[in-house]
């Protein structure tokens, strides 16, 4: 095999050959009971890449009918931590030997840009898959010494069938992060990708069949949320769910799972994540950081750092740097180098973000730069920065998932600690600052999973990460996510043979 599927050129530009557009199940690519397909289609021009098999009930049916029998008498949960992580580790070396390809479908599925594909998304997926299968054959328990009369110890064992339901903004890294510590667990799974983005999820489902990841492990059952996704999480048979997606869907996926059979669910939601630049912060770092934080994967990011509260002292200098940042942005095609920002995921995304900006002009901002769609065809939209913001304006509150900045200015450290606070979520914030006093006591103020001071997006894999408030409860990352793929058995025996 060779790790370049290309198609044909567009323009120069290399686009990929689609393989995979079939339900996985059982280790077979199969097409839906119904026959039904959907199209996927190109961010740029909003045209039809493929027509994808459309998974419902009855294939989720089929899909968990074959992960029950993959877990209850299949090898992979019997088999020890350290043979899983040798098939892990060989599916990490075909992800690595086909990154171009792989890069290249979420760049025509998703629009994200192809340089970052290769350079960040697939070897990061790479680093995941590495990571967790070092940490398959190190899951263990602990002993007991309970009371005089007693002693046991505490088994960790994989918590069962999981569906994984993951969003379309990282397509690949999505599904790895949930994936990966699921197989070092030993569990068996279902995995219902995004329904703009089901490319690269079948191309690594026929991976990990290369790897040697048995048949009924991992199914890859690409639909729509209300059919497939609700299937899944309100399926008796299910043990528990992995999502990635808005507030709004984790609480249905909650409902469902506490209607259903009381399943496991592990959210990882939403964000309104704040960037608080004291007075004493280095100026052009934070114009650069912040630029980032906002406008990188078009905004498409859960974490993204979108509401900006600048302190008085350099508001003003603060400002007018941030509009010469955003209008450094190369708006274009994700495959072509010299672009950085790719086009929204899908139409629905693009109009929605440009509602949020007609929202913000009749709402009383002021619209410094941007607030256009930034090409005559595809979803293209240009950085925007809005000014004049107030904490009650739905820019100011509402996720936009969008390259849309809403800067606003404070006076007291008391303040913008308060105004950080003032949302509904709670996933990650942003502190600049040359002051240890004062970073310690605003990062123990505010109430989010991951802290980054003095840089932003400082993911590091070993780092547990995740929602306060309605950005979710669970932990991904680092050793704490196996936690969502595991369950505490006690066993508990006399110390002495006497009778109980
Ligand atoms: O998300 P959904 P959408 C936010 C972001 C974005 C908004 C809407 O603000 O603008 O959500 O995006 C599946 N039962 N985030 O509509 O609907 C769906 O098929 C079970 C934040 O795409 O939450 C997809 O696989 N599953 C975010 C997944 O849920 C259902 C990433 C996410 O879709 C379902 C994405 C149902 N009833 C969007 N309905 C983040 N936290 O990174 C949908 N799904």
């Amino acid at each position: 095999c060779s790790g370049n599927g290309a198609k044909g050129t567009n323009g120069g530009i290399v686009v990929p050959e689609i393989k995979f557009t079939k339900l996985f199940i059982n280790g077979e690519f199969v097409d839906s009971v119904s026959g039904s397909t959907f199209e996927t289609r190109d961010p740029r021009n909003g045209d039809v890449i493929a027509n994808i098999a459309e998974g419902d009930k009855e294939d989720v049916d089929l899909a968990v009918k074959a992960a029950r029998e993959a877990f209850d008498h299949g090898k992979w949960p019997r088999m020890s931590g350290y043979e899983r992580g040798r098939i892990m580790m060989k599916f990490a070396d075909l992800i690595e030997a086909f990154i171009e390809e792989l890069a290249a479908l979420d760049t025509l599925d998703a629009g994200k840009l192809l340089s970052m594909g290769k350079a960040v998304d697939i070897p990061a997926a790479v680093h995941i898959i590495r990571y967790y299968a070092g940490a398959a054959d190190k899951i263990h328990g602990y002993t007991l010494k309970l009371s005089s009369e007693l002693q046991g110890y505490t088994l960790k064992e994989p918590i069962g069938v999981v569906g994984v339901i993951i969003p379309w903004n990282f397509p690949t890294t999505m599904f790895f992060l949930k994936v990966s510590p699921a197989l070092a667990a030993g569990c068996t799974m279902v995995v219902k990708p995004a329904e703009q983005t089901p490319l690269s999820a079948l191309y690594y489902a026929h991976l990990a069949k290369l790897a040697g990841v048995p048949d009924g492990v991992i199914n890859v059952v690409p639909g729509f949320g209300p059919t497939a996704g609700a299937a899944l999480s309100s399926h008796m048979d299910v043990d528990s769910v992995a999502f990635t997606g808005s507030a709004e869907i984790g609480r249905a996926i909650m409902e469902s799972a506490a209607k259903s059979n009381l399943k496991n669910v592990s959210p990882e939601l939403g964000g309104k994540s704040p960037m608080i630049v004291f007075d004493d912060a280095d100026v052009d770092m934070a114009v650069s950081l912040n630029s980032l934080a906002v406008f990188f994967n078009k905004g498409e990011v859960c974490v993204a750092g979108s509401r900006v509260y600048v302190q008085e002292g350099i508001y003003d200098e603060f400002v007018k740097r941030a509009v010469e940042a955003a209008r450094s942005w190369k708006v274009g095609d994700p495959f072509d180098q010299s672009r950085n920002m790719g086009p929204q995921v899908d139409k629905d995304q693009f109009e929605s973000v440009l509602k949020y900006i007609e929202h913000g002009k009749s709402e009383g901002a002021t619209l410094l730069t941007g607030g256009k769609p930034a090409a005559d065809k595809g979803y293209y939209i240009e950085p925007t920065i809005f000014v004049d913001v107030t904490e009650d304006m739905k820019i100011a509150q509402e996720e936009i998932f969008g390259p849309v900045m809403s800067l606003m200015k404070f006076k007291t450290v008391e303040e913008g600690i308060d105004c950080a606070n003032n949302t509904k979520y709670g996933l990650a914030a942003g502190i600049l600052s040359q002051d240890l006093d004062l970073i310690n006591t605003v990062s123990r103020s505010i109430k989010a999973g991951i802290i980054w001071v003095n840089c932003y997006f400082g993911f590091d894999l070993d780092c547990p990460y995740g929602g306060y408030k309605m950005s979710g409860n669970c932990r991904e990352s680092g050793m704490d996510a196996l936690d969502n793929y595991l369950q505490t058995k006690s066993v508990v025996m006399p110390l002495h043979n006497s009778p109980w």
